[in-house]
């Protein structure tokens, strides 16, 4: 048995982490709660691998959010990512993980890159002003990683998620990202026959999203790789328009009123679609189409609510 410590198993990404990892056979999985792991202590964090000695780890503990999230605590988006990066890596590394793997996220990547973004694009222009502090650390996170493989000889291997979605995310008006954000505004303009749902931005800006329990086995797969691949991106290869994927809501949910377009809030980067060919290569591609995704998060999200109200 191999004892798998997932960081973050509440959250978006460590919860389909942690249903993903319950169906891979000789896996003993090791979760804690905040409440008794707070992994931006670190001596306790040190205190925990000297105990558990885990021999794999996947570092999805972060602190993220949408777009005006990250514009209104760049402080906590940079200092506590930092922390519960840069303890978890170094107690991995001193306790002797066998493997770990850090997400990153696609905002490291510079706001005007090469459309898809290829991997070899990291560190070759400014950053998207509206998520610098976030992007920064996820990049330093990446060079930790790097770095403790060069000096120690550790296997820490690196993922680019594209934006995601799925059960367990954050639906919070204004902090959340836009996925969740429209889902939560839709249905509640429904319910409540609202003749209009506001949408921030210009709508034009193209994203792209996966689905979380397609990240989580896009994750267990390059853990598994019999060799470090370098970097990877991980996403579908295809975007929409936030207009075009407001509209997509609007079917799912059955909501039948207008649309209105905040132009006062920030668009963010025009396009952030990612160059997936060389985890394609690896043999891994996502099985859910953005519809479907959207439709079993809707479920999730309806069947959660109701159980919060009985
Ligand atoms: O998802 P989102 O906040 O993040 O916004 P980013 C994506 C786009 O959707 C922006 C628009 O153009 C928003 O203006 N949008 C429309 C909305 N309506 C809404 C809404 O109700 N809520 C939100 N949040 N957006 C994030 C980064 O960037 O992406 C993070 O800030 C992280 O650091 C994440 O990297 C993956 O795609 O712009």
């Amino acid at each position: 048995m191999k004892r798998v410590f997932v960081a973050g198993h509440r959250g978006l990404v460590g919860s389909a982490l942690v249903r993903r990892l319950s169906r891979e056979p000789g896996v003993e999985l090791l979760t804690l709660t905040r409440e008794r792991l707070d992994l931006t202590e670190q001596a306790a964090v040190r205190d925990f691998f000297e105990r558990e000695r885990p021999d794999q780890v996947y570092l999805a503990a972060a602190k993220v959010g949408g777009i005006h999230a990250n514009a209104t605590y760049p402080a906590e988006f940079i200092q506590d990512n930092l922390d519960i990066q840069n303890h978890v890596i170094q107690g991995a590394s001193r306790s002797g993980v066998e493997r770990l793997l850090f997400l990153g996220s696609s905002c490291i990547y510079p706001r005007l890159s090469p459309q898809p973004i290829p991997e070899s694009a990291l560190l070759t222009g400014p950053l998207e002003p509206t998520n610098q502090p976030y992007a920064l650390a996820k990049i330093a996170g990446l060079e930790l990683c790097r770095s403790y493989n060069r000096q120690y000889g550790t296997d820490f291997r690196c993922v680019m998620p594209t934006n995601l979605f799925g059960p367990h995310d954050n639906f919070d008006l204004d902090t959340s990202h836009v996925l969740p954000a429209l889902m939560h505004r839709f249905h509640q303009a429904t319910r409540q026959n609202a003749p209009t749902v506001t949408v921030w931005g210009s709508g034009a800006p193209r994203r792209e999203f996966l689905h979380s329990d397609d990240l989580a086995d896009a994750c267990v797969h390059v853990m598994n790789l019999p060799e470090d691949p370098g970097l990877l991106n991980i996403g579908t290869g295809q975007d929409l328009t936030i207009a075009e994927l407001a509209e997509m809501m609007c079917e799912v949910v059955g909501y039948q009123g207008d649309l209105r377009f905040d132009r006062s809030r920030p668009d963010g980067p025009p396009q952030k679609l990612l160059d997936v060919s060389r985890i394609s290569a690896t043999g891994w591609r996502p099985r859910r189409s953005l519809r479907e995704g959207i439709e079993q998060t809707y479920q999730w999200f309806r069947d959660t609510e109701l159980a919060g109200r009985s």
